[in-house]
C-alpha cells in the first residue's frame, strides 16, 4: 500500500476505510476506502437538492466558469491523474492520459456551451402573443460509471450537468473508487477557487450496486445517467422508470468492422489492433467482430495475426506496453469461457490464455485472441469484456450489413472501403443501425464533440457532445400574451356573453 501512497497523498486521499482497493496491474493494495451508508447517501442527496435550488439561479456562463477552473486543475494534474487511472483500471498510461484529456476536452466544450443553451422562439397563431421554448435546470443528476473509463465518463456527464444548472452525484464502479476520490479532490480545488458555489454541488457515493439502486430510486434525482453493462442497465432502468424519472443509458456494445475489397489493408490492420486489443478489449466501443470480404480475407488475416504476435502485453505503466491486465479474475474466467464456447461452435482460436502469472501472481494478463468463426453465432452474439476478436467471412456488403446489424447491441460500427457508394450506403438509413458509424476509422476512440451512445440494448442514451445537453435540462414552452384581448388557440370561441 505504501508503494502508491504518494499518488493518493498528492490528491489528499486518506488511506483509511475498511475496503481494500487493489491494482489490477499486480493485485497489490493501492488504497483503502469506506463505503457509504444509507444515512450518508441520504445526506448527500439532500445536500445536492439544496445545492440545486441555489445553483439554478446562477447564470449559466458563471456556472461555466466553475467548469473552466476545473479544466485548469485537470490540465495541471493530468500526469498524476492519468497515472492513477492506469494503476486502478489497468489501462496503459497513454490511455490513462488520454482519458484525462477527454475530461479536459469536455470541460472546454461545456464552458462554450454555458453561453449557448439556446431555446427557440416559435411563431404564435394568436395576435399579440409570443411563444418560446426555454431550457431550465433539471435537478440533481446521478452518474453511475464503469471501471473501464473511471473518470472520463463522469466528466462527460458532470461537465454538462454543472453548466446546465444541475448538481452531480457520482456512484463510480466499486473497482475504481480512488479515481473518483482524486477527481472529486481536484473539483474541490476548483470550487474553492470559484468561491461562492453552494455546498453539495458534487458528491461521490461509494458502494456496491445497492448504492446505485438507492440513487436510481430517489425521486429527488430527476436524471440517472448510467454507463456500463446491459445487465446493469436492466437493473437501473426499470427502477428509474417506476418513478417516471429520466434514465440516460449507455450500455453494452458488440461492435463490428466490415472490410471490403478496396480497403487500405495497412490502415485496417492498425485500426483493428487499436480497437480490438486496446484497453485489453474492455471498452464498450471495443471491436469484437471483424467481417471480412472473401476477396481480401487471405490477404488481411495473416497480416493481422502477425501484428497480434507483436503486441506487447505487460504492466500498464511500462513503456512499450500496448495491452494491460484484465480488471479481475472474473473477467479472465469470462474470456476463457467465451473462447471455449467459440471453439465448441467451430471457431479456430489463435491466442488467449493467461500470461505473466509468474511476474504478477495476483493479476490477470491475457494474450489477445483472434477467433475465426465458421458463421456468426453463439458467443459471437454476446459482449465479452475481454480482448477477443471474432472473425467471419462475408461475400458482399449486404451480407456484412445483415451480420453487423444482426446482434442485440447497437453502439458502434465501421467500414473500411475506398468505394464511395459502399461508404455512403454504410452511413445511410439502411446501413449501420448503430449510434456510431465510422468510415476508415475503427469503432472506438470517439471524440467528445459528437453525441455518444447507441441503439437497441445499448440503451438509446446519448452523452457528451452535440445536443446531448438537452437531457440534463427541463424544456418549458411559455406563451406570453401582450395584447388586450384573449384569443384562444384553434380559434375556439368561449364567451359567457
Ligand atoms: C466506454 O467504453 O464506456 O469512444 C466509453 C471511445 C471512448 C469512450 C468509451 N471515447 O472509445
Amino acid at each position: 500500500m505504501t508503494r502508491h501512497s504518494d499518488i493518493l497523498a498528492a490528491f489528499g486521499i486518506p488511506a483509511s476505510g475498511d475496503v481494500t482497493v487493489r491494482s489490477p496491474a499486480d493485485g497489490l493494495p493501492l488504497g483503502r476506502v469506506a463505503y457509504d451508508t444509507a444515512e450518508s447517501i441520504e445526506t448527500k442527496v439532500a445536500s445536492a437538492q439544496a445545492a440545486f435550488l441555489a445553483w439554478r439561479e446562477v447564470p449559466a456562463p458563471r456556472r461555466g466558469e466553475l467548469v473552466r477552473l476545473f479544466g485548469e486543475e485537470l490540465r495541471t494534474h493530468k500526469a498524476a491523474l492519468g497515472r492513477l487511472v492506469s494503476l486502478e483500471s489497468g489501462k496503459i498510461l497513454q490511455e490513462g492520459l488520454g482519458e484525462v484529456q477527454e475530461m479536459i476536452d469536455i470541460c472546454d466544450f461545456a464552458v462554450g456551451l454555458s453561453r449557448q443553451l439556446y431555446g427557440l422562439t416559435i411563431a404564435s397563431e394568436r395576435p399579440g402573443h409570443r411563444m418560446m421554448e426555454t431550457w431550465h435546470p433539471l435537478g440533481p443528476v446521478a452518474i453511475i460509471s464503469a471501471f473501464n473509463f473511471p473518470v472520463a465518463v463522469w466528466a462527460w456527464n458532470a461537465a454538462l450537468a454543472l453548466v446546465c444548472g444541475d448538481p452531480a452525484i457520482w456512484k463510480p464502479s466499486e473497482k475504481t473508487p480512488l479515481c473518483a476520490l482524486a477527481t472529486q479532490a481536484l473539483f474541490d480545488t476548483a470550487l474553492a477557487r470559484f468561491g461562492d458555489a453552494p455546498a453539495g454541488l458534487s458528491a461521490v457515493v461509494l458502494g456496491l450496486s445497492d448504492a446505485g439502486r438507492t440513487l436510481a430510486a430517489d425521486p429527488r434525482i430527476p436524471l440517472v445517467s448510467a454507463t456500463g453493462s446491459t445487465r446493469m442497465g436492466r437493473a437501473v432502468g426499470p427502477v428509474v422508470a417506476e418513478r417516471f424519472g429520466r434514465a440516460l443509458l449507455e450500455l453494452g456494445g458488440n461492435n463490428a468492422m466490415i472490410v471490403m475489397p478496396s480497403a487500405d489493408l495497412e490502415l485496417a490492420v492498425r485500426a483493428i489492433l487499436f480497437a480490438a486489443v486496446g484497453t485489453a478489449g474492455q471498452r464498450c466501443t471495443t471491436l469484437r467482430r471483424l467481417l471480412v470480404h472473401k476477396d481480401v480475407y487471405d490477404a488481411l488475416i495473416p497480416r493481422l495475426k502477425a501484428a497480434y504476435a507483436r503486441v506487447r502485453v505487460g504492466h500498464p505503466l511500462e513503456a512499450g506496453t500496448l495491452v494491460g491486465p484484465l480488471i479481475d479474475a472474473a473477467s479472465f474466467q469470462a474470456m476463457e469461457a467465451a473462447l471455449a464456447s467459440a471453439a465448441a461452435d467451430g471457431g479456430v482460436v489463435t491466442g488467449g490464455g493467461q500470461i505473466l502469472a509468474d511476474l504478477h501472481p495476483g493479476a490477470f494478463y491475457a494474450r489477445p485472441a483472434l477467433v475465426e468463426m465458421p458463421a456468426q453465432h453463439g458467443v459471437m452474439l454476446q459482449e465479452t469484456f475481454a480482448p477477443i476478436l471474432y472473425v467471419a467471412k462475408i461475400g458482399s456488403l449486404e451480407e456484412g450489413l445483415t451480420l453487423q446489424n444482426g446482434v442485440k447491441q447497437g453502439l458502434s460500427s465501421c467500414i473500411f472501403t475506398r468505394d464511395m457508394q459502399e461508404a455512403e450506403r454504410f452511413v445511410s438509413a439502411s446501413g449501420s443501425d448503430c449510434g456510431i458509424a465510422n468510415v476508415n476509422i475503427g469503432p472506438s476512440g470517439a471524440e467528445i464533440g459528437g453525441a455518444f451512445g447507441g441503439e437497441k440494448e445499448t440503451g438509446g442514451g446519448r452523452e457528451s457532445g452535440s445536443d446531448s445537453w438537452k437531457a440534463y435540462m427541463r424544456r418549458q414552452t411559455a406563451t406570453v400574451n401582450y395584447s388586450n384581448a384573449l384569443p384562444l388557440a384553434q380559434g375556439i370561441q368561449f364567451d359567457a356573453g
